[in-house]
């Protein structure tokens, strides 16, 4: 078999879970055109499989990025390509997904291709963001290895309203929107005021609340969020839209909606200190 044959079979449920994932993202509505991006540290299954010896066939000499992610040390991660759709990733996965090689200093990384066609894509504009968070998540043995960027419109609509540009206000409205946020969200969403997309700054400053808080609004661009899984990274923004959602469908039909009564919030928080125990 040939090496990236080995690698991809190795990694066949994680590519899977790309593929399913990102046609949700599309069928919602939260990835138009090119939008969008997702990876998954995948280093554990590879070395279980014992696939890394020979991965080293797929990957281009030259490394094409300094960084510095000392958790990361021989790293590998599956990640989606700059430009790549993910209504094409849902329908094949090989020609927008690449790996992504960290060094043993932790301070270079390359890119390896699953098709040979592909060796001029770059990874997503967001890659920072992505290999910051994984580093976080490594350093502090989070279960939590799968990473998915998308542009929630429900939530971005929201971040477009003065009322509600604070951590604090927002979730104050979405927990008193959807019973659900107490308990998959209990310490809420955290909230970055708006910073250019790709960049550094805001990779830094997601890293900073994505301990507290699995899901992150950017300002007027989008959501990301980290699960054990893609399918719990996908749950994670499901629930915080559908919280939003439910708001804007009250105010639509001209209504102000009401809300949960405190009573009936305090209950629910009663409720998930007590799964936490
Ligand atoms: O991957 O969504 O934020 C395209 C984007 C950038
Ligand atoms: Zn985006």
């Amino acid at each position: 078999m040939k090496v990236a044959a080995i690698i991809i079979s190795s990694l066949k449920n994680h590519l899977d879970q790309m593929k399913e994932v990102a046609g949700y993202m599309w069928e919602k509505g939260w990835a138009e055109a090119t939008a969008g991006n997702m990876s998954i540290d995948v280093t554990e299954k590879l070395m279980a499989t014992g696939s890394t010896s020979e991965i080293k066939e797929i990957f281009a000499s030259r490394p094409f990025l300094n960084i510095s992610f000392p958790g990361l040390a021989n790293h590998f991660i599956l990640v989606t390509f700059a430009g790549a759709r993910m209504r094409d990733l849902a329908k094949d996965p090989l020609s927008c997904v690449g790996l992504i090689k960290i060094n043993a200093a932790g301070d270079a990384c390359q890119a390896g291709y699953f098709r040979e066609l592909l060796t001029d894509v770059k990874p997503t504009s967001e890659l920072m963001t992505h290999l910051a968070i994984h580093n976080f998540l490594a350093n502090n043995s989070f279960t939590e290895k799968s990473i998915l960027h998308g542009h929630i419109h429900e939530l971005v609509a929201l971040s477009h309203i003065k009322e509600y540009k604070t951590e604090k206000k927002i979730n104050e409205l979405l927990w008193s929107m959807h019973p659900e946020m107490s308990l998959f969200l209990p310490e809420g969403i955290g909230y970055i005021s708006y910073m250019k997309p790709g960049t550094d700054k805001i990779a830094q400053e997601t890293v900073k609340k994505i301990k507290k808080h699995p899901v992150i609004l950017w300002e007027k661009h989008g959501c990301l969020s980290i699960g054990v899984s893609l399918n719990e990274a996908f749950d994670r923004i499901d629930i915080a839209a559908k919280a939003a959602r439910q708001f804007f469908y009250s105010r639509n039909a001209g209504y102000i909606p009401q809300g949960l009564t405190s009573r009936q919030f305090s209950e629910l928080k009663k409720e998930s200190l007590k799964r936490d125990q």
